[in-house]
């Protein structure tokens, strides 16, 4: 009786380390185990040399061995056919992949980018802001006075919550921020989205995108500013390009001045966009005015800076063409998908 377990458990071993990788292997498995020559048949003959008294418990092992043989050949008999199946379906590897549709850079951040490019070849650093400011960063460190029309409700947008909040008029608020830090010297370019209660119309728009720059030390005069500016205007419109500066006023700079260039369109012989002058205005820039350094609680008398700031989408336009600001935010993908190989 034991000699017969025994032989059980062997058969059972060997059973379960069986494979057959397809339906000729299932078919040897089939005839070896189940066959009417087969081990299984086999075995159940001994029964008649099992003692009366051990009759029962090895017809009980007999018959699991038997079940256990006939559960493994349907399983190995599935799965060879499964993986026949899967190898007639199988994924050809050498096949060239589904293209993934590339997406391509939106044209104002293509300028923002060639802008912030040119400055830090120069040493700029970039810094970001919150858009929601509140008026001290936005307005009063500024020197903007109480009543100056800026801070009207007609020209900005006030945040419900807190009367003190303002959706940023423009980038110089994160210079504000800079300066207080009281790190100096400081070299930065701050590019970013600001906002303006205006109509939105093909001209103008309700929020648009600047880059303004701040440079602060001992001994920085208005001839750094004019160098660092005609160094940008030539990577920018090349080395032809003249450029001229106009008295101008802010309240955050003084002197304060406002910087043309040659019409890159028309090369100066005049048209649509210079207005027949020859002429297009690019930017505003000054001196950091003494009220500001002190609003930041950097000495006037020691420290002196220049600052500027320029628009984004207008460059952009006159660049790659395109005659409506309201493009630039309705993101469609017609007008975006253009710019995929463009600098
Ligand atoms: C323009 C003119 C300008 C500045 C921005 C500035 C910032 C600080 C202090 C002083 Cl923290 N000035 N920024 C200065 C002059 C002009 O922008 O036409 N922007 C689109």
């Amino acid at each position: 009786m034991e000699q017969l377990l025994n032989k059980i458990e062997a058969f059972k071993k060997e059973l379960e380390g069986t494979i057959a990788a397809d339906a000729k292997q299932v078919e040897e498995f089939r005839i070896k185990w189940l066959g009417t020559k087969g081990v299984v048949k086999d075995i159940m003959g001994e029964m008649k040399n099992v003692a009366p008294e051990n009759k029962k418990a090895a017809g009980q092992a007999l018959n699991e061995f038997k079940i256990f043989a006939e559960t493994t050949y349907e399983t190995l008999k599935q799965s060879a056919a499964g993986s026949q199946q899967s190898t007639a379906t199988a994924i050809d590897l050498s096949l060239p992949g589904d293209a993934m549709p590339l997406g391509s850079r939106h044209p104002v951040v293509l300028m923002k980018n060639r802008i912030v490019s040119i400055f830090q070849r120069l040493g700029f650093a970039v810094a970001e802001g919150p858009e929601i400011e509140d008026d001290w960063h936005n307005f009063g460190a500024l020197n903007l006075p109480a009543h100056h029309p800026a801070r009207d409700m007609q020209d900005t947008f006030y945040v419900q919550q807190n009367p003190d909040w303002v959706l940023r008029t423009h980038t110089s608020s994160v210079q504000i921020r800079e300066m207080e830090k009281g790190k100096l010297p400081i070299r930065m370019l701050m590019p970013g989205r600001v906002y303006r209660n205006e109509t939105v119309s093909a001209r103008s728009h309700c929020f648009f995108h600047q880059v303004e720059g701040l440079y602060i030390d001992e001994h920085v005069s208005f001839a750094d500013l004019k160098q660092t500016l005609y160094f940008f205007v030539k990577e920018m419109y090349g080395k032809d390009v003249k450029v001229r500066f106009r008295p101008s006023y802010f309240p955050f700079t003084e002197p304060s001045a406002e910087m043309d260039v040659t019409c890159f369109i028309c090369g100066g012989t005049g048209c649509n966009i210079c207005k027949k002058t020859g002429w297009v205005e690019i930017l505003g820039c000054g001196m950091v005015h003494p009220n500001v350094l002190t609003n930041c609680h950097i000495d006037p008398n020691k420290y002196t800076g220049f600052a500027f700031g320029m628009g984004i989408e207008r460059p952009a336009m006159l660049k790659y063409g395109v005659n409506d600001l309201r493009l630039f935010s309705e993101n469609d993908v017609r007008f975006l998908r253009q710019f995929t190989s463009a600098i």
